[in-house]
């Protein structure tokens, strides 16, 4: 027996510039990453059904820090700054990319990534990095098509095909899932719940079913 996750009780914790501030290593973290503007915050958002929890903006760029979300003591979700903004200077850009490799590379309590590609753009600079770094370490990615709304269902479905392609032609279909959806519409929810459910869940479930044994007489 699993212990469903209720995602609704995030509550943000707090924010780091960089690896050495980050809370310590316990419990299960999972990360969302992508592209300036993919749509990170606006899916955490929607995910935990708060829209007010990670802030959203028109202006990309703008979450520059990592922001912790607590589900419980031992799970997280982490909200990455956006990479891929063209109006930051090269100097800022270079940091980012190595907090970026850091925090992938380092974090042990770090269960999956999530990585968020506008479904009109997938696979662009830098989100092919972002999969090579994590899954050279074995981690497991979960790739969001996102803003599925601005396309018909059936190009959606095209898209999403052509990505699936691609990874199993780079050899990960098996470390990497993807998947399209819409915090607009709410679309694709319970299928990210369903795999965040999987990388956060308690490991030992026989310990929930023995205390569900009825008492001896
Ligand atoms: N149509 C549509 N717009 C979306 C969707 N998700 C996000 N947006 C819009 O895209 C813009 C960027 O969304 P954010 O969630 O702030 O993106 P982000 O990836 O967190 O951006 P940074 O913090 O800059 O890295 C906002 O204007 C959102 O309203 C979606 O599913 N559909
Ligand atoms: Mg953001």
């Amino acid at each position: 027996m699993t212990i469903a996750i209720n995602f609704h009780k995030a509550k943000y914790t707090l924010s780091a510039p960089s690896i050495r501030e980050c809370p310590p290593e316990e419990g299960i973290e999972v990360a969302f990453a992508g592209r300036s503007n993919a749509g990170k915050s606006s899916a955490i958002n929607t995910l935990t059904n708060n829209h007010k929890l990670a802030r959203v903006s028109k202006t990309p760029g703008r979450t520059q820090l990592i922001n912790f979300f607590e589900l419980s003591a031992t799970q997280r979700l982490v909200d990455l700054p956006g990479y891929g903004y063209a109006k930051v200077s090269r100097e800022q850009k270079e940091q980012w990319q190595r907090y970026l490799s850091e925090y992938l590379r380092e974090r042990q309590c770090l269960k999956g990534l999530v990585l968020l590609m506008d479904i009109r753009h997938p696979l662009q600079e830098f989100d092919t990095t972002m999969l090579n770094w994590a899954t050279e370490s074995n981690m497991a990615v979960h790739i969001l098509l996102t803003k599925a709304d601005k396309l018909s269902r059936g190009q959606a479905g095209s898209a999403l095909m052509a990505v699936k392609k691609e990874i199993k032609n780079a050899g990960l279909a098996d470390l990497v899932s993807v998947q399209t959806f819409s915090s607009l519409k709410n679309t694709g929810v319970d299928d990210l719940k369903a795999k965040l459910q999987g990388w956060l869940a308690p490991e030992s479930d026989e310990q929930s079913e023995t205390e569900e044994l009825p008492e001896p007489q």
